[in-house]
């Protein structure tokens, strides 16, 4: 059986045990309804915090793109996209690395249940923004990943920043994970093309080869626009400086 099919296979079984369960404890459906909810609420707090996080880690960024066209010319954040991993996401991902089926063990082990995704249009703002962003006295650094000065053999580039940021609850402080990619217009528009082709099925091995010599060709003509990009704007900046002593 395919693991696709055997999660759904078990999923069903838990389903069944549950309605068997409410029948052997003579529970009515008021009562069975309480009890899933009470069951549940663990999980709804669970995607809750990663929700907060998200909302925090979003108006730093939103905080700093204001400072910014104050200082610089212009906004340096394009757009920002986030999310919470869905459900099934996180548990296949459970699976695949071993990790113990308990919500602490998945909050310790999957860093990215949260992502920011904050894209911008030259690599210096991407730098600068994250330079800012872990200067901040609320913000812990958990890992760092940079796939712009070292791409992955696909040709993908991004900064990754895996932080940790506290979110305050009626009475508690918790620190809950986050992970940030900053990456150009660029690179967000070949990464989601590169992902298509990661998850479509019915392509023949063959042209999925092809089609990766294709990307890795395009990451990098792609990288020397934006080097070429950011060197115009450098040059616009220096001159406009000098123009304005
Ligand atoms: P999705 O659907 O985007 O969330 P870890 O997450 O720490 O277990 P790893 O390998 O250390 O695994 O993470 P990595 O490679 O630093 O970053 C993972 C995420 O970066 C991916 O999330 C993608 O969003 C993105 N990414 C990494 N490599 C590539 C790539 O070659 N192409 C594209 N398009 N995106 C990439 P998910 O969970 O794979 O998917």
């Amino acid at each position: 059986m395919e693991k696709n099919e055997q999660f759904i296979d078990s999923a069903g079984r838990v389903a069944k045990e549950l309605v068997k369960f409410s029948q052997d404890m003579n529970m009515n459906e008021e009562m069975f309804l309480d009890m899933l909810e009470e069951s549940l609420a663990p999980v709804d707090q669970f995607f809750a915090n990663y929700n907060c996080a998200i909302m925090e880690v979003e108006t730093k960024f939103k905080v700093l793109n204001e400072q910014f066209s104050l200082k610089y010319d212009g906004n340096p954040i394009e757009s920002i996209h986030s999310r919470v991993k869905d459900y099934d996401s996180i548990i296949r991902k459970v699976i695949r690395k071993n990790i113990p089926r308990d919500l602490d063990s998945i909050e310790e082990n999957i860093n990215d249940i949260a992502g920011v995704r904050v894209v911008c249009s030259f690599v210096d703002d991407i730098y600068r923004l994250a330079d800012c962003l872990l200067q901040q006295d609320d913000i812990t650094l958990i890992r760092r990943k940079d796939y712009i000065k070292n791409p992955k053999p696909t040709g993908y580039r991004s900064l990754h920043l895996i932080v940790s940021v506290p979110i305050f609850l009626e009475n508690e402080r918790k620190e809950v994970k986050v992970e940030v990619q900053l990456r150009t217009i660029a690179m967000d528009f070949w990464a989601s093309l590169e992902h298509k082709l990661r998850y479509k099925k019915n392509i023949s091995k063959e042209m999925v080869e092809n089609l990766s010599h294709e990307l890795v060709d395009c990451a990098n003509i792609s990288a020397s626009l934006d080097s070429r990009m950011q060197n115009v704007r450098n040059l616009i900046l220096k001159e406009s400086r000098g123009v304005e002593k």
